[in-house]
């Protein structure tokens, strides 16, 4: 007897925290997420529409603990997240909505350029806003249990949209991490910082294009974005730049970075403007190199991936340059 229970303390030891976190069944859970609503003001009908038929995903969590590590450089990955055609249709798209982005721009002081790069990438200009179920994925993810306390706020900030904006469960619809509709958002965002922006009285993301780029740039206004500034640049440094022993990551005037010898990655000397930027290497001192102003900070708040910020960096480029010609 003895000998039993002491084998079970040592599974169980050996086990550890896993078998702590999963002490408690899923449905057990989900009626705890259930009590958590209540007590939060939650009405039993939107509750138990919310909750129903909530599902262990376990593909969820296996995404979520097998993120393909990142092997590309930015020489490779930057043609292959804008190809041709994205450009083509990111140049497209900007003409056919100017009307619409110029009045939105107006309004949150976000220039176009850069509210069509973040829809492009995020969900191929509305193509692609994800097919998982929203309250599925959030629930697995929470009760895996690495990251709880996010993925419940997450779940009572979708509970908060489906009240403030009569949105049904169904609709609750995307990625396997619980981004939504075709900026992405994650519930709290949503909650947060969508907009109407066509007046019906509701903020739609999946639905509403006018409401889609409307959040995006007033999110991206809330978290600091200036419209009297671009996000930085690509460079080049002289041969003998030692981005060992300066200090490359605090920021520094322009000038004084013209004064150790950066240029345009065209040659060309950086602009004349009074800013602070600092160099980002993502790669190494052979790959592609950037100064970075105030903007690209904005865009890793969204994101924090430098590959993300460069992303929709170049893409905001590759509208405004050649100018569209919006005739
Ligand atoms: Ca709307």
């Amino acid at each position: 007897m003895t000998r039993i229970k002491l084998a079970i303390g040592c599974l169980i030891l050996s086990l550890g925290v896993t078998v702590n976190a999963k002490a408690q069944s899923f449905d057990d859970y989900v009626l705890s997420l259930k009590h958590q609503a209540l007590e939060k003001g939650y009405s039993q009908p939107l509750i138990d529409e919310a909750f129903n038929n909530v599902k262990l995903r376990k593909k969820v969590i296996y995404s979520d603990k097998n993120q393909p590590e990142f092997r590309l450089t930015l020489d490779t990955y930057i043609p292959r997240a804008l190809p041709k055609w994205k450009v083509a249709k990111a140049r497209k798209l900007y003409k056919q909505y100017y009307p619409l982005l110029t009045k939105i721009s107006a309004q949150y002081h976000v220039q176009p350029r850069f509210i069509v790069a973040l829809w492009g990438i995020e969900s191929n200009f509305g193509n692609l806003t994800g097919r998982y179920d929203v309250m599925s994925a959030l629930t697995s993810l929470a009760y895996d249990g690495r990251r709880r306390a996010f993925f419940e706020r997450q779940i009572m900030a979708s509970l908060a949209i489906m009240k403030k904006d009569g949105i049904s469960r169904s609709t609750l619809k995307g990625s396997w991490a619980g981004a939504m509709g075709q900026v992405q958002f994650m519930p709290g965002t949503y909650f947060a910082y969508a907009v109407d922006g066509d007046g019906d009285g509701k903020s739609d993301l999946w639905n509403s294009v006018p409401d889609a780029l409307a959040s995006a740039a007033n999110y991206l206004n809330k978290i600091g974005w200036r419209d009297d500034m671009t996000w930085g640049r690509q460079v080049h440094l002289p041969k003998d730049f030692d981005l060992k022993t300066l200090d490359i990551k605090s920021a520094k005037l322009l000038s004084e970075w013209e004064k150790l010898g950066v240029r345009r990655y065209s040659g060309q000397a950086l602009p004349t403007r009074q800013i602070k930027a600092r160099l980002v290497v993502p790669d190494d001192r052979n790959g592609r190199i950037y100064l970075v102003y105030h903007n690209y900070e904005t865009l890793l708040k969204w994101n924090r991936s430098n590959y993300f910020a460069i992303t929709v960096g170049s893409l905001a480029d590759r509208i405004a340059y050649p100018p569209v010609d919006l005739r």
